[in-house]
């Protein structure tokens, strides 16, 4: 009976939560690191301004804890009402990005085992809040040190072992430690999307991939105007990419193969509700593409000069594609989702794009000695 009435109780809670008010998003028209300044300008404190603004609430420290009431509430796996961590939720994220759930191996109840200063010495015993970006990075000054939108509920021990490591993917011949749910503590893998770190990192499982890069991207445009002078390894010190290479490339990898879920949806709405600020790459995930694209390693801008893509916009089933190199061609959604890959050739220099629907594509081409990127429209 005490679930039963819980679960009614979260659901008139959740479906009285704000939704994305109208025009809020308005004023976000640019690209690149402009797009960026705008969406800042929409989820900041200070008033710009803006036909449609609300201005982003500081609630303080201990707050946390009532955010997280609405915000990280278990509704989606077991389904019971308990806190939902994401370090040791067992869940497994099929490869349709469904999700398979699994028993966890403990969980919290919302005002139990919440730390108390004691304990935390293994796993199951109390939850704290996991600050995603360190409170190191940023001298654990307010608003950011209270800002539910990256500040998580986690076993206050996971988030110990955790401590200041950046995110990325554990490599498994150097991996230290495993926790309950599969989220993993060592060394990096250091090829591929993560090449370039070479010191220990921690790996959430993939379903919580997505959420945890969105927080990164969130955080960097929120605070963009003190991002040069914050310190954290996964930081550049610059204002506008902000995120260091490799864990920029890491990061977007996480943003595109964990797409935004139902879960993030609402704990977006749930500390909107609270906070009177939104993250704009859950509500729109095509703008991290659309503000990072030239930083990404994903999409190289080099040179080659003799290749010609036409019609474009395109309203058959091919373009032609006029080049003196054979060329491999790749085609990617806004979001950054490889769809296709084609070989053009002297004898064969058409794409096909008979299977995308209406929109805007980018189509890299890649020969033996360079790339190009371009932007395709399909009408
Ligand atoms: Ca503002
Ligand atoms: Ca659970
Ligand atoms: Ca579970
Ligand atoms: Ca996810």
């Amino acid at each position: 009976m005490k679930y039963i009435y819980l679960f009614i109780t979260l659901f008139f809670a959740n479906t009285a939560l704000a939704q994305i008010p109208a025009g809020y998003y308005d004023s976000a028209t640019g690209t690149g690191f402009a797009l960026k300044t705008q969406l800042k300008n929409i989820i900041d404190d200070n008033f710009d301004g803006l036909a449609t603004e609300y201005t982003a609430q500081d609630l303080g420290y201990a707050a946390l804890y009532v955010t997280f009431q609405n915000s990280d509430i278990d509704i989606y796996f077991e389904n019971n009402g308990t806190l939902l961590d994401m370090y040791s939720e067992g869940v497994i994220q099929n490869p349709d990005n469904t999700s398979t759930n699994l028993p966890d191996a403990y969980e919290y109840t919302y005002g139990i085992n919440q730390d108390d200063g004691t304990m935390g010495t293994a796993e199951g015993q109390r939850y704290n809040r996991e600050h995603t970006i360190p409170q190191s990075a940023f001298n654990s000054d307010s608003p950011m040190r209270n800002d539910a939108h990256f500040v998580i509920p986690s076993d206050k021990y996971v988030n110990a072992q955790r401590g200041n490591l950046p995110f990325s993917f554990v490599n498994t011949a150097q991996q230290f430690d495993e926790y309950s749910n599969g989220t993993r503590r060592g060394n990096n893998v250091n090829s591929g999307v993560s090449a370039g770190y070479s010191g220990d990192v921690f790996e959430p499982i993939d379903e919580f991939k997505g959420d945890i890069a969105r927080m990164y991207f969130f955080f960097v445009t929120r605070y963009e105007d003190q991002m040069t002078s914050f310190n954290y390894v996964m930081f550049d010190g610059s204002a506008n990419q902000a995120i260091d290479q490799p864990f920029l490339d890491i990061l977007y990898n996480w943003h595109v193969n964990d797409p935004v879920s139902q879960r993030e949806i609402d704990r977006n709405n749930a500390i909107f509700d609270r906070q009177d600020n939104r993250n704009p790459f859950i509500d729109n995930p095509q703008y991290v593409f659309e503000i990072w694209q030239t930083a990404l390693s994903v999409e190289e801008f080099e040179t080659i000069e003799t290749v010609k893509m036409y019609p474009n916009p395109a309203k058959g089933d091919e373009v032609m594609i006029d080049s003196n190199q054979n060329l491999v061609a790749e085609v990617y959604d806004v979001l950054g989702k490889k769809i296709s890959v084609q070989h053009i050739t002297s004898t064969h220099k058409t794409l096909d794009i008979s299977a995308l629907n209406k929109g805007i594509y980018l189509v890299k081409l890649k020969s033996s000695t360079g790339s190009i990127t371009k932007k395709l429209i399909k009408q």
